[in-house]
């Protein structure tokens, strides 16, 4: 598949900061130190509705992620995927009368506007599940000749028991583990599976649903985890750096595409940190498809609203907080960006390269994007208050805001 067009990041002077992360797998800070390419993994869309405030706020973290290594100078290499083919859109599709392509070809689309839009700066590598399937047939058939993976009524499983590391990401007991299984696309209880928890490989077959040749394992459709493993071994490689996505992913899928990972190569672990941002909700419930409480980029844009004001929305809010979006956030961010773009369409002001370096000291330490936006903040004032006589400040901030934010003044 092809991504979205790049914005121009400004390079800035001075050096950037080494980032550290919250990692969910050891429930604490690590700091990356990535070599002059850093890998990143995140977990792209189901392309079946469009692009919400959940889901742009789980893409602006993982967009920060990469300004930040940007702006140490690294390449960055970083893959996404489009989860092309599932459950939920082909059950989307049945539901409005549409061709399961159509849908999928139409969201994607949608989403591509709605991250050229934002900013965020497009993958190296964006890979449909569909695409992706000559490359996951073979994994799984090695995963059955390994004795990891079983066949049961024509499907096949992955035996998590196989892998020694498996729930390190998420560290969740086998009762919560079930639950959430049995909510995101796992059949805990079908009869006959060895772990109640084990998740299809490749399914076989179904009358009326799409299905490609899976050579030894015979028709079918992929699994959802082995789908992101197979993207991510091949453009990345094992022990890659970041593993993104929302909080919801944490178990069973990033648990499940670890553990996949871990047996199929014998390497441990498949990430250094797994990092994962917290849910958008909308009247006290998570913003979520299954539920249809969405606010949409694309109707925001539709309405008028400045996509630099939608990604200020997103940056008032730590990325790993769970916070409500309301009139009110989309309100207090198009107030900000008018005081923002005020101050800097002076030609001069006061002194900016503390603040460049705020900047940088706030996003390093785990994304603290509002920490970062309230330096901004400081700045304008001053320059509203009483100005300064530096001059090409304004500019110094604009390039800062614009590469380190992705926010356009
Ligand atoms: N295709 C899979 C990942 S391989 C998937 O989860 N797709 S999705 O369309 O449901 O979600 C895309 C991304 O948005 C995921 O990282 C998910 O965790 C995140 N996301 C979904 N809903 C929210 C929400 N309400 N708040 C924050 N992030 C969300
Ligand atoms: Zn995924």
């Amino acid at each position: 598949m092809y991504a979205w067009p790049a914005s121009d990041v400004p390079a800035l002077s001075g050096s950037g900061r080494d980032l550290r992360l919250h990692d969910t797998a050891t429930g604490g800070p690590v700091t990356l130190d990535p070599g002059p390419a850093a890998r990143i993994y995140v977990c792209g869309i189901t392309p079946y509705d469009a692009t919400h405030m959940g889901h742009a706020a789980t893409y602006n973290a993982f967009d920060l992620v990469q300004r930040v290594w940007l702006d140490t100078k690294r390449q960055v290499q970083y893959v996404q995927n489009v989860t092309d083919v599932d459950d939920p859109l082909l059950a989307r599709a049945i539901a409005n009368g549409d061709d399961w392509t159509a849908l999928a070809e139409r969201e994607t689309a949608l989403f591509r506007e709605d991250m050229t839009a934002l900013r965020m700066l497009p993958p190296d590598h964006y890979i449909g599940a569909v695409e992706a399937i000559p490359g996951i047939v073979p994994l799984v058939e090695r995963l059955r000749e390994m004795g990891a993976a079983y066949e049961l009524g024509g499907d096949t499983y992955f035996s998590v028991d196989s892998d020694p590391h498996f729930g390190q990401v998420s560290h969740l007991d086998a009762t919560a583990m079930r639950i959430l299984s049995a909510e995101r696309g796992g059949d805990p209880d079908r009869p006959g599976k060895k772990n109640p928890l084990d998740p299809m490989l490749w399914m076989a077959a179904r009358e009326g649903e799409p299905s490609w040749d899976g050579a030894t394992l015979g028709r079918g459709r992929p699994g959802w985890h082995i789908e992101c493993v197979a993207i991510a071994l091949d453009h990345l490689g094992m022990g890659f750096d970041v593993q993104g996505g929302g909080s919801d992913l944490a178990f069973p899928h990033h648990d499940m595409g670890a553990s996949h990972a871990q047996v199929l190569t014998g390497e441990f672990p498949m990430a250094k940190a797994y990092v994962h941002a917290g849910m958008v909700a909308l009247n006290g419930e998570k913003m979520s498809k299954s539920k249809g409480n969405l606010v949409f980029v694309s109707q925001l844009r539709r309405d008028g609203v400045d996509p630099a004001a939608i990604r200020l929305s997103l940056l008032a809010h730590h990325y790993r907080a769970n916070w409500e979006w309301t009139d009110g956030v989309l309100a207090e961010a198009v107030d900000r960006l008018a005081r923002w773009r005020a101050a800097v369409s002076r030609p001069d002001g006061p002194s900016a390269e503390a603040l460049v370096e705020e900047i940088r000291e706030a996003l390093a330490n785990d994304l603290d994007a509002p920490a970062a936006l309230a330096a901004v903040d400081r700045w304008a004032v001053s320059q509203a208050a009483t100005g300064g006589t530096d001059e090409g400040a304004p500019g110094v901030v604009s390039r800062a805001v614009d590469a380190l934010l992705g926010v356009a003044l």
